[in-house]
């Protein structure tokens, strides 16, 4: 292919797996312990709140411990040393993109280490917990919630992503086993737009067949020995 101009690089639980977060669907992942539905639903929200407070008050303190490992750190040199359009989409919650000095960052399903209060819709960036119903630092209400994207639920900055996506020359997926939608279904949209995409996975993902390319092994591998390539 001819050197591409234009990126968007979809990342999911897959990249911070070797930082030790755990994934979604391994037989290992998150849900093992929590049917989906008991803790990732606006229903669940209202059902049972405690269990979901405390399911994403233990996420955020994993998270706060994680480190960013060098598939994030090639990501972030990418997104310093590119000149082109570059965004990462990613569906992931934590913050080891950013921390490891990426900025052309989209959360689409949220943050960990942000609050949203449904009585002033105000968010606010929160490191401590919520299962003991703390008051809004805007109103004092005590209706916080994780500012994360459930089922059913509209994922943020569609209107951006798309936009990116009808413009980009290449797409990557990394660590990501395309089971949730609409991210599951960006390579179709970047393909029809005419890109190249290319997959970067322990396995492949469910919708491999979409991809041009499909490169297997753990991320941090795989995403420096890329990155490496398209900075030389
Ligand atoms: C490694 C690795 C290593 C491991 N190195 N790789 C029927 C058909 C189609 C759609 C629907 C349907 N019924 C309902 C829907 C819609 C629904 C949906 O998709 N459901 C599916 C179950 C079918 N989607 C929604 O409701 C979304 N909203 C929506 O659609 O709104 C309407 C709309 C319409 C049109 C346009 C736009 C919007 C909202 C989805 C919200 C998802 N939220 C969650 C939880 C909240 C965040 C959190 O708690 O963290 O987000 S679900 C969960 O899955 C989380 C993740 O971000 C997401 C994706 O998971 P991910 O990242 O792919 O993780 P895994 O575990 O699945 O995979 C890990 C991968 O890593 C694997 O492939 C491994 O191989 C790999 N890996 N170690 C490299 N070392």
């Amino acid at each position: 292919m001819d050197r591409p101009t234009n990126m968007v690089i979809l990342t999911g639980a897959g990249i911070s797996a070797e930082s030790g977060l755990r994934t979604f669907r391994a037989e290992d992942g998150l849900w093992e312990d929590h049917r989906v539905e008991d803790v990732a639903t606006p229903q669940a929200f209202r059902r049972d709140p405690e269990l979901v407070q405390r399911f994403y008050d233990e996420r955020r303190k994993n998270i706060m411990a994680a480190e960013p490992n060098p598939a994030h750190e090639a990501l972030a040199r990418l997104d310093r040393e590119w000149d082109g359009e570059l965004l990462i989409v990613t569906q992931n919650i934590d913050d080891l993109h950013e921390r490891a000095g990426a900025r052309r960052v989209l959360h689409m399903h949220g943050e960990a280490l942000s609050v949203w209060c449904l009585a002033c819709d105000a968010r606010h960036r929160w490191t401590g917990t919520l299962r003991d119903a703390p008051g809004c630092p805007a109103c004092g209400e005590g209706a916080l919630r994780p500012d994360i994207v459930w089922f059913g639920e509209m994922p943020y900055e569609m209107d951006r992503i798309f936009a990116a996506l009808a413009r980009t020359d290449l797409f990557v997926s990394i660590g990501t086993s395309g089971a949730v939608y609409p991210a599951a279904g960006f390579v179709q949209q970047a393909k029809s737009a005419g890109a190249i995409a290319l997959e970067l996975n322990l396995e492949r993902s469910q919708g491999s067949a979409w991809f041009d390319e499909t490169r297997l092994g753990p991320a941090s591998e795989q995403v420096p020995a890329w990155v490496g390539e398209m900075l030389r």
